[in-house]
């Protein structure tokens, strides 16, 4: 399969470079999509995202049952509120890991526009994993990850997103939901132990809350590792074929602000994630995630080490993805 994928990379590569040499004039392909044929709505600032990133890792691991986690839990709603959410509901809970751990969960929801019955969702995990079980390092495979790219970066543009709405409400309504306990799962392979992962949205599904059947948000947007430095977002294959609608509308809004060479349009590979829970759930839900990394096939080498720390985000990532949903959020149809 990999091997394949680097053959289909060299023929590509020497095509390009032959075509290349017979018309240098005509070589637009190479600006094609980096060139803006849309504008920025709102004003998506990737500093400020960073700097909720870094704000959430100086608090420590995140992880359920923690200081750092009752800290980040305070910061969030804090934030929210200071960014006018027309409401603020905490969802607490206690749920059992597939270690026996108890864990004390709290799953955040912010609503936008909350007047509007037609909405959409935008969700990201707050949590962090308490071990470093892919880390190079055995030693260090029990101590809990710093999670600046897998926890704070999506959390970070979701805030940086809801600073904006409080400067200029959206037409569609829009309700942020942080999930707590995302990455509590029992590692060794993506397909294995499904139910260990993702605890906090799966007990949110139980009850939906705020929803009922009636009302609920037309499609998804979840956001997860979304600020490792040169990140490249592919279709997630689950997503690609259960939510359609919002896939296209990031991915193509993405192009239009001149981050195609960021959102490619493949699919990079097929996890578990919240995403799932929520299409799961009646919310067809796409997910950005880096999940088909040029080193690694697959995460960011990062991933579930020591290393997911500031060093490796890269606020101009952060700006891209946070600007592309932003746009999607604001020429959403609004009735
Ligand atoms: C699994 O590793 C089973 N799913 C990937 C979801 C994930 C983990 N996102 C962040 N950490
Ligand atoms: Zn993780």
């Amino acid at each position: 399969m990999g091997k394949w994928k680097v053959f289909a990379v060299c023929v590509l590569t020497t095509l390009l470079a032959a075509t290349g040499c017979k018309s240098s004039t005509q070589d637009s392909s190479a600006n094609a999509d980096s060139a803006p044929s849309v504008a920025r709505i709102g004003d998506f600032r990737g500093d400020s995202a960073y700097a909720h990133v870094a704000a959430q890792v100086a608090f420590g691991p995140r992880v359920p049952g923690t200081p750092g986690h009752d800290a980040c839990r305070e910061y969030i709603i804090g934030r929210l509120r200071a960014y006018g959410a027309d409401t603020v509901i905490v969802q607490e809970a206690t749920v059992k890991a597939y270690t026996g751990d108890m864990l004390p969960i709290s799953n955040i929801i912010a609503q936008y526009n909350r007047a509007n019955t037609r909405r959409i969702l935008l969700a990201a995990h707050w949590d962090t994993r308490p071990w470093a079980d892919q880390d190079d390092n055995a030693a260090d495979r029990d101590k809990p990850i710093p999670g600046a790219n897998d926890g704070a970066s999506g959390v970070g543009v979701l805030l940086e997103i809801a600073r904006n709405f409080a400067a200029r409400q959206p037409g569609v309504g829009v309700d942020l939901i942080f999930f707590d306990a995302e990455d509590y799962g029992r590692s060794g392979g993506f397909y294995n132990h499904n139910d260990t992962w993702c605890l906090g949205s799966q007990h949110w599904a139980e009850t939906k809350v705020p929803y009922t059947s009636g009302n609920l948000p037309v499609y998804g947007i979840l956001l997860d590792m979304v600020g490792g430095r040169d990140a490249r977002f592919h279709y997630e294959a689950f997503a690609h074929e259960n939510a359609p609608t919002p896939c296209l509308k990031v991915w193509s809004e993405a192009k239009r602000l001149g981050y195609g060479d960021m959102f490619i349009n493949s699919i990079g590979g097929a996890i578990i994630d919240d995403h799932v829970i929520l299409t799961r759930a009646g919310i067809p839900t796409a997910d950005i995630i880096e999940l088909n990394n040029e080193a690694t096939s697959s995460f960011p080498p990062t991933w579930h080490t020591l290393d997911d720390n500031l060093e490796h985000i890269d606020p101009h990532v952060l700006d891209a993805v946070g600007q592309t949903v932003l746009n999607v959020a604001y020429n959403e149809k609004t009735f």
